[in-house]
């Protein structure tokens, strides 16, 4: 049974009821989680709160760096034990587990680094003032972290929110909460003062509405659906408690005729296939120049086909998805593009050893996907990549900007000026050049354009966002 980590302690939630923990593999129980309430959120808003007012404020920059650092190099001393919560937990095959630990570890690294760099700055006003800026912590920060990448996007938020002066309540979704629950626990083991780091489980609609309500809390971080996305600014619109919202993408992979498809090629793939497609930065729209479309369809069909689907312990190049209901919505979605007559290139194979209770959903590479089409617009959410020819650069600018998300794109080609044309007519928040930065990349400044979100995590960037900036103007004569 997992326990709530509430003022650096494990403890019950108040309503003593509890969550099934699933493997995605198989479809098994194996844990519990509490089924929180508003109660325990207002328990950690008020540990939060007392830190923050406390022992929090009185570190320096240097100490709350160095506290990091520990963290860093204690999650890294966990690895192995980490990983294999997450697989188990969220149904990650070994290789992205593992990843996903070295980038937790490298977002503390990183924020550890960047404590005692965040400064305001002096600005020239009328003789006789000196007048500068200072960048303070909000105070008490809320965290809404989805089940798709939580040890990544914990680090990614909770890291920059530390590093900026604010302390954490975070609320996992209850599909992934131990490899969170876990981490508290060793920052608490490594110095971490009570209420720097609490999280409470539990069901979305309740404790994460009740941490988006709470009068306590001065700052939310949510990644997510656009759906819940907006539920959260709503909410947090009637205190205006200020949001920074991350909520995916349709992100197109542009190829054009010149392109080094050697190169390409795998990047494409691994793309929308890592994490079984389950990532907001997931390349899922190839726009292909007419001159290379077939050909490019063909060797992409190759490699659909030859992708190996199964238990997340077998390590195989995709896992199962996170639970049913998810499996469901990709299944709706290429059954709708069956209805619609969308031509399947290609599909990958399920292993017989996969058990009959997992979550599985074999890669599908889909054909001339029309524009206007659901498949074009709307995030699936699984390892389904739909293609589509372009005429022109003008072209594939309007179909690369034609989706109501903005938030990564890949552009193919090896003339220099087209690169830089097309990262200026691209609208979304990363444009890769000649590789494509999938779920990676704990130093680039990471969110959307559009309905893809507002706000900035990741980099120095997200340092600005988890603070407020304070002018000071001193008359001095
Ligand atoms: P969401 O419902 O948006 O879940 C994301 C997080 O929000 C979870 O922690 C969830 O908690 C919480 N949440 C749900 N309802 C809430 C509410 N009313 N107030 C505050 N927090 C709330 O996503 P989902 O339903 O799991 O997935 C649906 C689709 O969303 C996916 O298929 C995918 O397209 C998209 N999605 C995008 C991302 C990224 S990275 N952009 C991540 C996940 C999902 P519970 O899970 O505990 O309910």
């Amino acid at each position: 049974m997992q326990l709530n980590f509430i003022d650096n302690y494990p403890v019950s939630s108040m309503s003593m009821r509890s969550i099934p923990v699933i493997d995605p593999s198989d479809g098994l129980v194996f844990d519990d989680i509490q089924h929180s309430d508003a109660q325990d959120i207002d328990a950690a808003v008020q540990s939060a709160r007392g830190c923050f007012e406390g022992p929090w404020s009185r570190l320096s920059a240097a100490e709350r760096g160095r506290l990091l650092q520990r963290l860093s190099a204690r999650v890294a001393e966990h690895a192995d034990e980490l990983a294999l919560l997450e697989q188990r937990d969220c149904g990650k095959p070994t290789k992205q587990a593992r990843a996903d630990v070295a980038a937790l570890v490298r977002y503390f690294e990183f924020y550890a680094g960047a404590c005692d760099k965040l400064h305001g700055e002096t600005l020239p006003y009328q003789s006789g003032y000196s007048v500068f800026t200072w960048r303070e912590p909000h105070g008490v920060t809320g965290h809404v972290i989805p089940w798709n990448y939580p040890m990544q996007i914990f680090g990614r938020s909770v890291g920059g929110a530390l590093a900026a002066g604010n302390c954490c309540v975070v609320k996992p979704a209850e599909d992934a909460c131990l490899s969170i629950l876990r981490v508290a626990q060793l920052a608490a083991d490594c110095g971490f003062p009570p209420g720097a780091i609490n999280v409470v489980t539990g069901f979305g609609h309740e404790v994460g509405q009740a941490l988006a309500e709470h009068p306590g809390v001065d700052h939310i971080s949510f990644t997510g659906s656009p759906r819940v996305g907006t539920l959260i600014q709503q909410t947090a619109a009637k205190r205006h408690c200020p949001v920074t919202l991350e909520l995916g993408g349709k992100s197109p992979q542009i190829v054009f005729a010149d392109a080094d498809l050697d190169a390409a090629l795998p990047v494409i793939i691994n793309a929308i296939v890592q994490n079984a497609g389950q990532t907001c930065s997931a390349g899922s729209r190839v726009l292909v120049e007419q001159a290379i479309y077939q050909p490019l369809l063909e060797r992409l069909g190759q490699a659909f086909a030859a992708l190996r689907v199964g238990p997340a312990g077998m390590d195989l190049d995709v896992g199962p998805l996170i639970r049913a209901g998810q499996k469901k919505r990709v299944t709706d979605f290429l059954a709708e593009a069956r209805r619609d007559g969308i031509r399947t290139v290609a599909e990958g194979e399920i292993v017989a050893e996969a058990p009959a209770g997992g979550y599985y959903q074999a890669p599908v590479l889909l054909a001339d996907v029309p524009v206007q089409h659901r498949l074009a617009q709307e995030e699936v959410f699984g390892p389904v990549l739909a293609a589509m020819p372009f005429r022109d650069e003008d072209h594939a600018v309007e179909l690369a900007n034609a989706t109501r998300f903005g938030l990564v794109a890949g552009v193919w080609t090896r003339d220099g000026g087209r690169q830089l044309r097309m990262a200026r007519r691209v609208r979304s928040g990363q444009v890769f050049i000649n590789n494509y930065g999938a779920g990676g990349g704990v130093e680039l400044p990471f969110g959307g354009y559009k309905s893809s979100g507002y706000g900035r995590e990741k980099g120095f960037e997200a340092l600005y966002g988890f603070t407020v900036l304070k002018t000071v103007a001193v008359r001095h004569g």
